[in-house]
């Protein structure tokens, strides 16, 4: 399963954690969001037979969290 690491530089608190977390997460084929609003980071792995980590990094955008 892969495993990938993105950076949102615009996670700053809990509540920007639960988001990122929430919105990765609701997606089949996630397995695990992990999001650090310290680091700054998102580790993620999932089922690329299920999903897309160009659909992965949509889904966090689109709940406001641009990422590189
Ligand atoms: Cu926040």
């Amino acid at each position: 399963m892969p495993q990938v690491t993105l950076t949102a530089p615009k996670m700053s608190c809990g509540h920007c954690k639960m988001a990122v977390e929430n919105s990765a997460g609701a997606l089949a084929g996630v397995d695990s969001v992990t999001a650090d609003p310290v680091s700054k980071n998102i580790d993620i792995a999932y089922d690329e037979s299920q999903v897309s980590l160009e659909d992965i990094k949509q889904a966090i955008e689109q709940a406001g969290y641009p990422v590189e």
